[in-house]
């Protein structure tokens, strides 16, 4: 039966005794291990109701098993719906119940937190821990070490991912199976992924970055992959002579050039460097090919849309640029107003087409229908420019988002959980640079008739509600709020007064 994703990342490898993951302790999973691992997840999953078109949501630590969940679910054909391992019981919910989970997966540590939450959403609950034990693990080992691969077609789903909105409300963004394996063609083809590569892999599993863009190329190629349980500069030192390949968002290359360790000896034998999720500062990708002689291939991309533009493997990798658009991906650059192409060089809005292009958001068909240009193209909410050689700038964003260490953070989930508390009149929250992540959440509050708001106190109360990576790190105190001639709030004069935060 087909299912063209298990056919072209999967099927290939059955039997196949070369290497998949390489562990941080030493341990080599082959992929036939793998396979085997996936298809006892597959019969676990089948085993506990799961069908075809499903949603499997998992918030579990990085492990070969949590990537074995991602394996199985498209082994038994249903649709993979990841989450932030730092989400709080209270976000989980919001996915978990807007999804119609069958069955999500946690770590045995927040199962007490989640009961509620999988009881609510009438959900199954199993567990799964980074030392490969829980509940699910122990329903997989008994299971078969073979799953007949469920029939899907190139347009049914194969994941879910939430990406926030500009209103405050997360938006599941439906991924089929075409999107993800032409992705992953173009992207083998465009870097010259083989089976002798191997990636040192210290991202996270549950995003595009980690999870798509890494692990379906390294699997349709058949390389392998250093798999570490996330960044640590030690591990990265001890294990880069070991990998070919690394794929990191930039605060992996800002870190990198923090360490003198990271220098020509230790990277000189690597092909290939690559950043995205958020942008490489020109002055980064300078410093480190001064040091290491690399130069850092940068490539720009979406939830929503995949990988759309890189800079070539060979050719100018142009510092301060993402390159050119990926075969198959068609590309313009737009009047925000008219929607009319504008001229090279010029600034505008970066739409989208192609294959690897999402098929919208999860039981939002006006969502989605907003999104959308009428001939088809997504509209990104990127600002770039284009020059005449094709290459793309990308200069700032028409939404609404702070990009911290290639984590997003819509400000408006914020501002609304601030504008809740009490004292509090209205808020703005925005993204100022940070020398480590980039940009870094600062909130400003106005008070509520002469209300005494303390900072500390503001921080204590949404501590816990929200992801930590999403709380302010400074919230200021403020009269009034800049705001233009039609009353809304300027935030490019906060984001200016607030620019030297973080130093
Ligand atoms: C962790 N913290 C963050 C953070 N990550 N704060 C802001 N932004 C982040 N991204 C906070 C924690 O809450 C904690 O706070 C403190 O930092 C230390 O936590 P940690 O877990 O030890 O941090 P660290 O391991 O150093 O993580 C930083 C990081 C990580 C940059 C390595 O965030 C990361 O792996 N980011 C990659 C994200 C990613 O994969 N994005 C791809 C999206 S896909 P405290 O105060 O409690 O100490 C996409 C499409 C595309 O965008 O194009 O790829
Ligand atoms: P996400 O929703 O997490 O997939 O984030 C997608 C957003 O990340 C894009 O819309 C861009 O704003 C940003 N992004 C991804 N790659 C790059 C890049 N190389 N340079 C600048 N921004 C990027």
């Amino acid at each position: 039966m087909p299912n063209p994703l298990y056919d072209a990342l999967f099927r290939p490898h059955e039997g196949n005794e070369a290497v998949f993951l390489s562990l941080k302790d030493g341990r080599d999973i082959s992929y036939a291990e793998f396979m085997r691992l996936a298809a006892r997840l597959a019969n676990a999953l089948a085993a506990s109701g799961v069908q075809p078109g499903d949603r499997v949501a998992l918030q579990a630590r990085k492990s070969p098993e949590a990537l074995g969940v991602y394996a199985a679910c498209v082994t038994a054909g249903a649709v993979f719906l990841p989450l932030n391992t730092a989400y709080t019981p209270a976000e989980v919910e919001y996915f978990v119940t807007d999804a119609g989970v069958k069955l999500l997966v946690c770590d045995s540590a927040s199962r007490a937190a989640l009961e509620p939450v999988a009881q609510k959403a009438e959900s199954a609950l199993l567990t799964l821990d980074a030392d490969g034990g829980g509940t699910l693990a122990d329903l997989a080992r008994n299971q078969p070490a073979g799953f007949a691969a469920a029939e899907r077609g190139p347009d049914d789903l194969a994941a879910l991912l939430y990406t926030s909105g500009t209103t405050g409300r997360s938006k599941g963004a439906m991924l089929t199976q075409d999107n993800l394996l032409s992705n992953a063609e173009a992207l083998v083809d465009a870097w010259r992924f083989t089976a002798a590569d191997m990636l040192l892999h210290a991202l996270p599993i549950f995003h595009t970055h980690g999870l798509f863009v890494a692990s379906n190329v390294t699997l349709l190629a058949g390389g392998g992959m250093v798999f570490l349980p996330g960044l640590d500069m030690d591990d990265l030192a001890a294990h880069m002579r070991r990998a070919t390949t690394m794929m990191g968002v930039p605060t992996f290359y800002t870190r990198m050039l923090a360490d003198p360790r990271f220098d020509r000896a230790l990277t000189g034998h690597m092909r290939l460097f690559i950043s995205g999720s958020a942008p490489l500062l020109a002055e980064t990708h300078r410093d480190f090919e001064a040091r290491t002689g690399q130069r850092i291939l940068e490539r720009y991309g979406m939830t929503e849309t995949n990988m759309n533009t890189s800079n070539p493997y060979k050719g100018e990798r142009r510092a301060g640029t993402v390159g050119q658009p990926l075969p198959g991906v068609a590309l313009r650059i737009v009047d925000p107003e008219t929607g009319a192409p504008v001229p090279p060089g010029e600034v505008g809005i970066i739409e989208v087409k192609g294959r690897n292009v999402f098929k919208g958001y999860w039981n939002m068909p006006e969502k989605t229908a907003q999104e959308f240009r009428t001939d088809g193209f997504f509209i990104t909410g990127d600002l770039a420019t284009m020059d005449a050689d094709g290459y793309v700038t990308i200069v700032g964003r028409a939404k609404d988002l702070i990009i911290s260490g290639g984590y997003n953070i819509y400000p408006k989930e914020i501002e609304l959980l601030l504008d809740e508390q009490p004292g509090v009149a209205e808020s703005a929250v925005i993204g100022v640079p940070h020398p480590d992540m980039g940009e870094g959440v600062v909130g400003v509050v106005v008070p509520r008739n002469g209300a005494d708001l303390s900072e500390t106190v503001l921080l204590g109360a949404i501590a816990g509600t929200i992801a930590r990576f999403k709380q302010p790190r400074r919230i200021f105190v403020v009269d009034e709020l800049p705001r233009n001639t039609m009353g809304k709030v300027q935030k490019n004069v906060l984001r200016d007064r607030y620019k030297d935060t973080f130093g």
